[in-house]
């Protein structure tokens, strides 16, 4: 199938997809919409809409979406966090964020399924490329993360992160706090809850961020919860677990009934790490636990998501060099396209919801 043009909205859509369909493909396309085949990341202006690209080429941005900083006019953008120092078993998650693009063009070239919604019509997604950071001074890192992320939160623009290691979560967590206040609510999809405790200052370590986050109060415990969690600790600082054979033994309405139950209207930060899936549906990460969730309960539960105030998402702990025919990295990629849907249905739907500003569920 070849791919949708669609400068905006849902009938240019259609009948450039009937014509791109057709046998008269090539002749029937003019103007402007010829002008733009290919790299649309780089040459289209209007952040809204599709360009036409071949999904094995081109350059590499996040769903096809502009590769810009500006952020006029801007709904959601998305960065990558090239980090895996914080890894403690096998690194390699500084590539993820590449990795994801490589693999997201053929995720964003059909509408989602089922809604057949024209999400990037309604939604103003951008690529913003990368954090940089100076592997060389690594106590320097998480400021820099923090940094580069509050230039796109202090816009009223919604940020949705790809890791990197699951540490990036902390100084991300910092960002969304300076700017929406504290405590957050916190849904994290993972297989390790990652409070295990760090009494050292300064660590920068993927086991222990919600450690300090909760003991700092960036997240509140008694309002937040973690899914598919299936590793030990004698403390989970009370956040509300639904453990990995508890999914398994339930349906994902009961499922996603919990987290909606937990959270409330609170604004909410989640995020997903993708060893929450079991090896088998993600590979590729640092730190894989047998027995998680299958990509169809994830699918299923976020589908059901779609009520929460979020104030910011990230996917982390892809590491492309123990993948497996991008299995992991596909993933990630849907689950960033999926929860992009849900976004542009609070837009389109909620007219209450405004992008950046949660002062009306405080
Ligand atoms: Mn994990």
């Amino acid at each position: 199938m070849l791919t949708v043009i669609c400068r905006r909205g849902l009938s240019s859509a259609l009948r450039n997809y009937r014509t791109l369909s057709s046998t008269k493909r090539s002749s029937s396309i003019s103007g402007e919409e010829s002008e733009l085949r290919g790299d649309g990341a780089i040459r289209r202006k209007d952040p809204l809409g599709f360009t036409i690209e071949q999904t094995y080429a081109s350059v590499l941005s996040f769903l096809r979406r502009n590769y810009t900083r500006d952020l006029t006019n801007i709904d959601v953008a998305v960065t990558g966090i090239p980090l895996d120092l914080a890894t403690t078993y096998r690194p390699g998650a500084r590539f993820g964020p590449q990795a994801i693009r490589e693999v997201s063009p053929q995720v964003a070239n059909r509408k989602p399924y089922p809604e057949g919604i024209d999400l990037f019509a309604d939604l103003a997604v951008v690529d913003y490329g990368d954090c940089w950071f100076d592997l060389s001074q690594p106590h320097t890192i998480p400021t820099a993360i923090e940094t580069h992320a509050r230039k796109i939160i202090d816009q009223n623009v919604f940020l949705l992160s790809l890791g990197g290691d699951h540490y990036s979560t902390y100084p991300l967590l910092k960002a969304h706090v300076s700017r929406h206040g504290k405590p957050l609510s916190l849904i994290q999809f993972d297989a390790h809850c990652d409070t295990w405790p760090d009494e050292s200052s300064n660590s920068i370590n993927h086991g222990s961020m919600f450690y300090y986050a909760v003991r700092e109060g960036l997240i509140d415990p008694q309002t937040s919860i973690q899914i598919g969690i299936r590793t030990f600790n004698d403390d989970f600082m009370g956040v509300k677990i639904l453990d990995a054979e508890w999914v398994h033994q339930h349906s994902v309405n009961d499922v996603a009934e919990e987290i909606l139950n937990r959270v409330g209207n609170r604004p909410t930060y989640l995020t997903f790490d993708i060893d929450c899936l079991d090896p088998a549906f993600a590979p590729g990460t640092g730190t894989p636990v047998c027995g998680g969730l299958t990509m169809a309960q994830s699918m299923s539960i976020l589908r059901r998501l779609g009520s929460i105030n979020y104030v910011g998402m990230d996917i982390v702990e892809v590491s492309p060099p123990y993948d497996q025919s991008n299995i992991t990295s596909l993933a990630a990629a849907t689950i960033g396209y999926r929860f992009l849907c849900l976004l542009r249905n609070k837009k389109i739907i909620d007219k209450s919801f405004s992008f950046g500003n949660y002062s009306n569920y405080k």
